[in-house]
């Protein structure tokens, strides 16, 4: 779709449940956000009427029916959605829908033998969220693409219930980084690796003008930590921000695994001895695993490529000092019996509730929403509506990777987040947005909460 058009979304469903679609990262009206308030029931339909509000992007869609979203977006309830705008096909980018410009949409999931998803609602796979041993990339197992260009843009979606990848090349070559969640950065930036939670996004670019077969790969990152260990997780880019010493990094070896196992014994030990006996459950709960999203096979024939644009947006600017007030959101886990019993995922010591309107904004105002992860693992934060920028993390300014426009942002254990949203075009006095953990075992399990936009 492109920015200014109006569109009507008509779905129809043959589904034997009742499920919503959800246009992750669009800004418009909460009746059409496709929440949990907008059920489809089985053979029933819903219609989303909204203006295209957006910068050019990848966004994506997904099933958001209450308590059933991880199990539904499993099995298959998601896909991708392009926006385009003038101002970003003005530039010299690879922009030819499949020949130069590849959507990426990443899923990991079980099977068993006979085909089937296995998707288990064990206790460990609600704490650590569902994942799986077989990587699925827009569907399908172990794609391979034949590049006729010298240049890529790959747009990269985690689709997954609950991994976080770390993406680069097999041969550790350099790309650059075009765009975040909600559109580009103002600059290409060079690195080496992207790192995604569930729900977050990014495009990218690289350059296969050597002629030589790369893979691209993503590493499965470790999301239990003792605190203060999601530095050590982002970028290992030698062009990142976060490659500063940060003082409260507990160990040294930045992107190596060494000083982790601790933390793995400590972390295997709470798992039961019946589990731990399943090989199949050994193979899914391997988040450190590498999977091969990508087999890049550059034809003896390409495109030649042009150089890289200097700049590529004008973002909007940021000003703390225009937010009227300061909301605080702390997540956390109840371990142990309140685990157990499904009560522990809460955001301000609440879960989820249908009919309880956690937070009013007033419309055409500026806010901080200041996250904080009380647990011991990391959470990918997503605001419905809105497309927010970073302030800071735990008073730092965020990495280059995410100065640009966000709908999800992850808080790693004992850190706080500042993001500054801007409220616009829409009320509704009494159908909400939501915000929750994109973790989908995390929200279906309560994560969650209800904000509206008032007059
Ligand atoms: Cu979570």
């Amino acid at each position: 779709m492109y920015a200014g058009d109006t569109v009507r979304m008509n779905v129809t469903s043959d589904l034997s449940e009742t499920a919503t679609v959800h246009w992750h990262g669009f800004h418009l009206p909460a009746r059409a956000d496709g929440g949990p308030h907008q059920p489809i029931e089985p053979g029933g339909s819903w219609t989303a009427r909204f203006d295209v509000r957006q910068r050019a992007s990848m966004f994506w869609y997904h099933s958001h029916a209450h308590r059933r979203s991880g199990p539904q977006v499993y099995q298959g309830l998601a896909g991708m959605i392009y926006v385009r705008d003038s101002a970003s096909e003005a530039l010299d980018l690879p922009n030819d829908y499949g020949v130069d410009d590849i959507p990426l949409v990443v899923q990991d999931r079980a099977f068993a033998s006979d085909g089937s998803l296995i998707y288990s609602t064990r206790m460990h796979n609600v704490m650590m969220g569902m994942m799986g041993d077989t990587m699925l990339v827009n569907g399908i197992v172990e794609p391979v693409f034949e590049a006729k260009s010298d240049r890529l843009r790959l747009r990269l979606v985690n689709g997954s219930n609950a991994r976080f990848y770390r993406f680069g090349f097999d041969d550790g070559r350099s790309f650059h980084q075009i765009g975040t969640d909600g559109g580009l950065l103002a600059a290409p930036l060079p690195t080496d690796n992207v790192v995604l939670a569930p729900g977050e996004r990014a495009q990218v670019i690289v350059d296969v003008s050597d002629g030589r077969p790369v893979s691209l790969v993503a590493d499965g990152l470790e999301i239990m930590g003792m605190g203060n260990m999601g530095r050590r997780m982002r970028g290992s880019g030698p062009m990142r921000d976060s490659d500063r010493p940060v003082d409260n990094w507990m160990m040294g070896d930045r992107g190596g695994r060494g000083g982790m196992m601790g933390e793995r014994e400590r972390r295997d030990g709470m798992m039961g001895e019946r589990e731990r006996r399943d090989g199949m459950m050994g193979g899914m709960m391997d988040e450190r695993r590498r999977f091969t999203v990508l087999d890049i096979r550059p034809a003896a024939s390409r495109r030649r490529a042009i150089a890289m644009p200097r700049q590529l947006a004008t973002l909007p600017q940021i000003d703390p000092g225009d937010a009227v007030r300061t909301r605080r959101f702390v997540l956390d886990m109840g371990m142990g019996m309140r685990m157990m019993r499904g009560g522990g995922f809460t955001i301000n010591g609440k879960s989820m509730d249908m009919q309880r309107i956690d937070e009013t904004v007033r419309v055409d105002t500026t806010e901080i929403w200041q996250v904080e992860n009380a647990s011991m693992m990391a959470h990918p934060f997503h605001i419905h509506d809105v497309q927010f920028r970073i302030l800071d993390r735990n008073g730092r300014p965020p990495d280059a990777a995410e100065q640009g426009l966000k709908d999800t942002v992850v808080v790693y254990p004992g850190e706080t987040v500042r993001l500054l949203l801007r409220f616009e075009d829409y009320t509704d006095p009494d159908l909400p947005y939501m915000y929750h953990c994109h973790i989908l075992e995390h929200e279906d399990a309560g994560m969650m909460g209800q904000f509206t936009v008032t007059a």
